[in-house]
């Protein structure tokens, strides 16, 4: 009876899918009940209705005329702005704080008007904030009644969709813009060195109802505009940078102390292109608001659709960034062993770690990239419960290229995404790593023979390493055949023994080994039986 030292691997294919669900939105909370969250991550962005942003500026466009016409930082046509924004994100289950500007706003300004949405990480703050005072001339609907009653209605609708939040947002009205953005640099100015570090981004809301208006975002190529430009894109509109209102509204002054800042803006009273017409359809030749700082910037100055978008772009860029991915649970992933090497056509294995890390554990879905071509890996389980493991095996196909690969595993899990990198090295069933030994070394009964090859490859041999042997036997039965690595090893890779005799012929061996390649191996024959006798023809090693 012979046994050899073949390998076999046995690959665990397993299918990898997703956990995914549909999240039912919550009902708006009664204030000061408690809020129930709804958990788990991504919430779609949702739609911002006009029709309730289009209330809230007749809710400002009665203010102002019941208080003279206007909404002047100074009047009292402001601090009725700021008491109706007020009530109703206190109604909505906001924290709200006034910000007296003084010093630094013109004498009898009103306040700045903050509100916190609770939850989310307070590290990290996600502000969106709009002008809430006008130009003495007029109402100021469109500048910028627009942008605070659109932000107004996106505080709203996050209340009212009460999702699990990552990121902490907070939202800002700012008094006396008119003036030289006074009342934003007054609310910066007070905020801590560590408060103003924590605020990660300031998104910023002026004239976004401008009747001939055009898609403009601030500093667009910025990591702070990604979301806001995404946006438009998407709907096809190439937005452009607001050139016409750099450094003239609130979000200089968060920019002036080092935060990152974007923002949309419609456009005030410069002229339209053609191509923005051709575009974005409008008047070519005409301001964006004709009736800029002007008495005539009342309800009917405003774009429906133009204000409409600027809604939806900021609750995209809100929930994007700040809604459903934590609610405080993570969970970190690990391969071990982290490195690995394979003959092409042989299949690779690690064992995929997971460990809770905060809050309770989740269902993690492992998926693989950065495969060398010819290789597929699978994972089994293809989901763990955090704290648990999976094997990944990467099959390699004989065509698999030699080298080393950095493959990267992906835990998606549902409060979080995080990754590990296996690096796997594949050796080359072709040249550079093959070393052959084709002197012929007669075999006689009962002694041993040793040929040796030197191999001159570099690092770890690629385990299990391949053996080829060509030996001329009446009777393989008689052979016992070890190889002995550079490090002194031996390994029996054919035993002797069996009842009747086969002729040897070629056979190959997977020989599980860990050692460097650089060296001699040899291969030793001992014939441990009498009569039948051969030779060794030729034998290789590919480590
Ligand atoms: N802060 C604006 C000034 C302004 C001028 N042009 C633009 C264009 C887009 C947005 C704003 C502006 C104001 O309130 O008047
Ligand atoms: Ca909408
Ligand atoms: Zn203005
Ligand atoms: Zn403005």
């Amino acid at each position: 009876m012979r046994r050899t030292a073949v390998l076999t691997a046995t690959v665990a294919m397993a299918l990898m899918g997703l956990v995914g669900s549909a999240m039912p939105a919550t009902a708006q909370a009664p204030p000061g009940s408690t809020r129930n969250e709804v958990p788990l991550a991504a919430l779609a962005p949702p739609d911002i209705s006009l029709t309730n942003v289009k209330a809230h500026l007749s809710q400002l466009q009665s203010i102002a005329s019941s208080n003279g016409g206007t909404r002047r930082s100074t009047t009292s046509g402001y601090t009725a702005s700021v008491s109706y924004v007020e009530q109703r994100l206190q109604a909505a289950g906001y924290t709200t704080r006034r910000v007296t500007c003084s010093p630094g706003c013109t004498s009898g300004a009103g306040p700045d008007l903050i509100a916190d949405w609770p939850g989310g990480d307070e590290s990290q703050v996600i502000m969106a904030g709009a002008h809430l005072d006008s130009v003495s001339a007029g109402p100021g609907i469109n500048d910028n009644g627009s942008g605070s009653s659109m932000t107004l209605e996106v505080a709203l609708t996050l209340a009212a969709q009460n999702p699990a939040m990552s990121k902490h947002v907070r939202f800002g009205w700012w008094s006396d813009e008119e003036q030289g953005l006074l009342g934003s640099r007054a609310y910066v100015s007070s905020l801590s060195s560590t408060d103003r570090s924590r605020i990660k981004q300031y998104l910023n809301f002026d004239m976004i109802g401008s009747t001939n208006g055009g898609y403009f975002v601030n500093n667009i190529t910025t990591a702070a505009a990604v979301d806001l430009r995404a946006f438009y894109t998407n709907l096809g509109l190439q937005p452009e940078e607001n050139t016409e209102g750099a450094n003239r509204s609130d979000d200089a002054s968060f920019r002036n102390a080092g935060i990152p800042t974007s923002g949309v803006a419609a456009g005030a009273s410069a002229t339209k292109t053609s191509a923005q017409a051709a575009k974005w359809g409008g008047t070519a030749g005409r301001a964006y608001d004709s009736c800029y700082h002007q008495s005539c910037d009342t309800t009917a100055n405003i774009n429906d659709t133009v204000l409409d978008r600027a809604g939806d772009a900021l609750a995209y860029a809100i929930w994007t960034q700040a809604v459903g991915t934590s609610t405080g649970r993570d969970f970190s992933i690990g391969a071990s062993p982290a490195t690995g090497s394979v003959q092409a056509g042989q299949t690779a294995t690690t064992t995929i770690g997971t460990t809770t890390t905060s809050g309770t554990a989740q269902t993690v879905s492992l998926t693989a990239s950065g495969l060398p071509s010819g290789a597929t890996a699978s994972f089994s389980p293809a989901s763990v419960t955090s704290g648990g493991s999976s094997t990944l095996s990467l099959a390699t196909s004989a065509s698999t290229p030699a080298g080393t690969y950095a493959v990267t595993v992906t835990g998606t899990g549902q409060t979080a995404t995080h990754t590990t990198t296996y690096t796997v090295t594949v050796g080359g069933t072709g040249g550079g790593r093959t070393f052959t030994n084709g002197t012929n070394f007669t075999i006689n009964d009962l002694s041993t023979i040793n040929s040796p090859v030197t191999s001159t490859a570099t690092g770890s041999a690629v385990s299990p390493v391949q053996v080829s042997v060509t030996i001329s036997h009446t009777c393989a039965e008689d052979l016992r055949i070890r190889l002995r690595g550079p490090n002194g090893t031996y390994y029996t890779i054919d035993s002797s023994g069996g009842s009747s005799c086969t002729s040897y012929g070629t056979r190959t061996y997977s020989v599980p080994v860990s050692q460097q390649a650089a060296g001699t191996w040899t291969l030793q024959v001992t014939d441990e039986f009498r009569l039948d006798t051969g030779f060794l023809d030729t034998w290789s090693v590919t480590v």
